[in-house]
């Protein structure tokens, strides 16, 4: 193993070192953590007031001790200037994790940008501009000021709609309403860009249109209903490797029976059976390995489904329920509408689901059982339906959502404890922005529309469409030539003559060019392309605010510096806005210039004030200083108000009945199935031996954009791996290690071969995302009918490209599945 942390003995956290509220800033479950920080040339000691812990370090600790952390969890760092130790270590008062950490989250500390110890050392310092055929660095005033000059040159000529944008939805790393706020009043308020995407979708559009269509919000239960729930039914979800610390702290300790105390306690008066668990998933992953090993195999039920068929899945378990009368009768009656017609319209036999699914009848009806007939006692059966991305982003969207919504919403199973239909969730959320209406519906499919050939200028926040888009190689190809256009015209111009440089791109975005802009916090893929990159402090570096899939908003409190002269996005946003507004007014556009005015925030305060405590609902009872007293455990949204010096939450949604709809009830929806239906997947399938089934693995965050410079997991995976089945390997002359192209109609890409008996024949999962390896290249342009991508329905042919390079010689291909003990 190559793999060093370069450690050789750890200072001890002294007792007077600072603590700060930090919440995980990589995935949506927000584990809470605290970062104690303290003067590089002090250290604490063993002696109980010597040490932060209070306890006698001479002494061996217990097991579990809190009096610990790992070295992972260390570095030095910049505060205010001066290098500091930090330690970042998961906080076991928070009720999320409970003190545990994962394999990502446990390396806050060590992915920080230090010059002290040459970590994230890739961090963008200062802005950056094209200039004599490289990028240069520059300062904020010169490279906002070509950045505005241009941006009100193109919407002056051709209007908003030659501005396109790609921001993120969530406020870049750890959510941030800050960030949402600051981008959204910019290109919402004091423009109205319509032809702007989110950072994982090609459109500006709901990834689960079809709940909130029927009126339920998706992130509607609490993370403990997972202990209180006695069916799990998770669909295309893998929340071992995703979603890690709400499967380890409150999934697993119901499969073990540990959370009994607590149903007794909320729940009196049932039978507690033990927890059965579901999973719809065409592969099999570790989540339902670790299922199998903490409920018992006899309590876990893998529907392995044809790729993309979920939606006749759902319509025959649903009209089996209804056959059997196992619905929630008063609720449907009190609470919802359309009910009739979605029964009429949805049906669908056993018989019929199991051939398109091509999992026995049987299975499918002892799905419907462990959902809804009810127990022993005659009580109905409480059940969770949590789904992530292999139904976001699987075939036809919109209707499979709504499909499933129905289950729920006939099972009675929503507002109410121990269930909910529920998004398992990405990253941290943080969205308040103004109104999107102007964008309409279907908005405008963005990457389509710089493929051909439109707009002027692209502002690009916190996403890197090279590695993460669908038809990423078609996109990459033009988007390059696009991009040149402006650089060999702004590298044939003189740099300090500005007007000059202004007109030099406007002629080249005349003649097909883009002009290009990226936010980021490193350089990116895309960034390669653009002509102005500029530096964004990340999560710990500012203060941020976001909430977690239950709705719990913390803040992050501002631990350290940020690299060089980078800010965070809400004031990169504001001072954008300034330099729109200063180069309207030199135009002689006052009235233009007035719509920029509104962003003189000097804190990430103040935008969190104009924005969120403004325009969220709940939003006026929430503060900074509030959430600081609130601490990890936070308040869930939305905040109904402050008592007693406590901020009040929301623990659920929809507990008194009440729905998102005008009159309130919630709405079943009519969602027949239609096959594959997004253009071009079913001729793809016909077309190419292997599905190309792809997403998320434990150790790495997305498109891997710190872990890329982190050992432990660029050891762990140099290529992206691509699950085989043994005899598909034997047959396509493959050996564990050996890289290989994957290339259909829409592109190639390339990836390392991991034998993976479980995977059924035909069937890969490859990683998404990743430097080393664009799994986008390979999914094509089509979209379902609101331009909901559908990455994992993907088709192609596989062939050798070498022998296991020698940087895969160490790795280990085992099982990644464990022994029940
Ligand atoms: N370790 C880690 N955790 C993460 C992330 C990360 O990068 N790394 N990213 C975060 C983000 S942004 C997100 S959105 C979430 C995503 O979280 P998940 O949705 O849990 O992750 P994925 O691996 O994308 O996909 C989940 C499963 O969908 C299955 N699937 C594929 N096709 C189908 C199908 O047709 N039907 C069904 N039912 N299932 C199918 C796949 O086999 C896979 O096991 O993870 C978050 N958590
Ligand atoms: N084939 C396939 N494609 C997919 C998916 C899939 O399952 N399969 N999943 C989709 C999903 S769910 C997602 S979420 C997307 C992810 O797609 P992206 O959002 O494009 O990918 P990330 O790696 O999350 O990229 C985030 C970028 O933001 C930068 N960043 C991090 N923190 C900050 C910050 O505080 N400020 C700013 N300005 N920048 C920051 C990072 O450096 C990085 O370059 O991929 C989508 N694409
Ligand atoms: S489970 Fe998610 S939020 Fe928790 S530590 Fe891991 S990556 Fe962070
Ligand atoms: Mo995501």
């Amino acid at each position: 193993m190559a793999f060093k942390r370069n450690i050789d003995r750890l200072p001890i956290i002294p007792a007077d070192a600072k603590r700060h509220n930090v919440t995980c800033h990589y995935c949506i479950v927000g584990c809470g953590y605290h970062a104690y920080t303290w003067p590089v040339n002090k250290q604490g000691g063993p002696e109980p007031d010597k040490n932060i812990f209070g306890v006698d370090l001479s002494e061996q600790q217990a097991a579990e001790t809190v009096a610990w952390y790992s070295p992972s969890m260390y570095n030095i760092v910049k505060q205010n200037g001066e290098d500091v130790h930090i330690v970042v270590k998961p906080d076991r008062e928070c009720s999320v994790n409970s003190g545990l950490g994962s394999v990502r989250g446990a390396r806050i500390a060590e992915m920080s940008y230090s010059e002290a110890r040459n970590t994230q050392q890739q961090r963008l310092t200062d802005p950056l501009v094209w200039r004599y055929g490289q990028m240069q660095p520059t300062s904020w005033e010169d490279a906002l000021d070509l950045v505005a000059r241009v941006t009100a040159a193109v919407i002056k000529e051709k209007g908003e709609d030659a501005l396109y944008v790609s921001a993120y939805d969530h406020g870049g790393a750890g959510g941030g309403y800050e960030n949402t706020w600051g981008t959204g009043k910019l290109y919402f308020e004091a423009m109205k860009i319509k032809n702007i995407r989110i950072h994982n979708r090609p459109a500006y559009n709901s990834e689960v249109h079809a709940t909130r269509d029927m009126g339920v919000g998706e992130l509607n239960n609490c993370y403990e209903d997972a202990e209180l729930t006695d069916t799990i039914f998770c669909v295309g979800a893998n929340p071992l490797e995703t979603q890690t610390n709400y499967f380890l702290n409150h999934w697993v300790p119901n499969m073990r029976g540990t959370t009994a105390d607590k149903k007794n306690e909320q729940l009196p008066g049932e039978e507690h059976p033990p927890v059965r668990i579901v999973f719809v998933d065409p592969r099999r992953t570790v989540s339902i390995n670790a299922c199998e090993a903490e409920a018992g195999a006899d309590n876990v039920l893998h529907l392995a489904i044809n790729s993309g068929t979920d939606l006749a899945l759902f319509n025959a378990i649903f009209t089996h329920i209804v056959e059997k009368g196992w619905t929630d009768k008063a609720f449907i009656e009190a609470s919802t509408g359309g009910f009739d017609e979605a029964v009429k319209g949805n049906k669908m036999t056993l018989e019929e689901a199991s051939n398109i699914c091509g999992v026995p009848a049987a299975d499918i009806e002892k799905a419907a059982q462990w959902i809804a007939e009810p127990k022993a006692d005659g009580k109905r059966r409480r059940t969770m339906m949590p789904y992530e991305k292999g139904l976001i982003w699987g075939n036809d969207n919109y209707r499979t959502n709504a499909a499933l919504v129905n289950m729920a919403l006939a099972t009675g199973n929503i507002g109410r404890s121990g269930g909910g239909c529920v998004r398992l969730g990405g990253h941290q959320e943080g969205y308040a922005r103004p109104s999107d209406a102007h964008v309409g519906k279907p908005a405008a499919y963005v990457d389509q529309l710089l493929i051909d050939g439109q707009g002027g200028v692209h502002h690009i926040w916190g996403c890197d469409h090279y590695k993460t888009t669908l038809n990423a190689h078609e996109f990459k190809k033009v988007y390059k030539k696009r991009t040149d256009i402006v650089k060999d015209a702004m590298s044939a111009a003189p740099y300090g003559d500005r007007d000059a440089m202004v007109k030099a791109i406007i002629d080249a975005i005349n003649q097909g060019g883009l002009f290009a802009v990226n936010v980021d916090i490193i350089p990116t893929k895309i960034g390669q392309a653009c002509h102005v990159v500029l530096p964004a402090a990340t999560s710990g570096e500012a203060n941020l605010t976001s909430m977690n899939g239950e709705r719990r908003m913390r803040l992050t409190e501002r631990y350290m510096d940020p690299p060089g002269q980078a800010m965070p996005d809400c004031l990169i946003a504001a001072r954008m806005a300034n330099h729109m507004e200063q180069v309207l007014r030199d135009m002689g556009d006052a009235d233009y210039a007035d719509k920029f005015k509104g962003f003189d925030w000097t804190t990430e305060e103040d935008a969190f004030m104009d924005g969120y405590h403004k325009v969220a609902k709940g939003g006026e009872f929430v503060t900074y200083d509030r959430l600081r007293e609130a601490g990890n455990n936070g308040v869930q949204e939305p905040a109904t108000g402050y008592e007693s010096g406590k901020l009040v939450g929301t623990k659920r949604l929809y507990e008194d009945g009440k729905f998102g709809t005008e009159d309130g009830r919630a709405k079943f929806m009519v969602s027949e199935w239609r096959g594959l239906q997004a253009p071009g997947k079913q001729e793809q399938k016909d077309k190419y031996k292997y599905l190309i089934n792809n997403g998320r693995t434990n150790h790495v965050w997305q498109s891997a954009y710190l872990d890329q410079e982190n050992d432990f997991v660029m050891d762990r995976w140099p290529y992206p791996f691509i699950q085989m089945n043994p005899q598909d390997m034997t047959d396509a002359g493959l050996k564990e290690g050996d890289l290989v192209e994957i290339f259909n109609d829409a592109g190639a890409t390339q990836a390392m071969v991991y034998p993976t008996p479980t995977a059924r024949r035909g069937e890969t999962f490859m990683m998404f995302g990743y430097p080393t390896g664009v799994q986008g290249n390979v999914v094509n342009a089509g979209t379902n009918e609101l331009i909901l991508p559908n990455y994992k329905q993907t088709w192609a042919d596989i062939r050798k490209i070498a022998d296991a390079p020698r940087n895969v010689a160490h790795l280990t291909f085992k099982s990644q599945e464990y022994k029940s003990t």
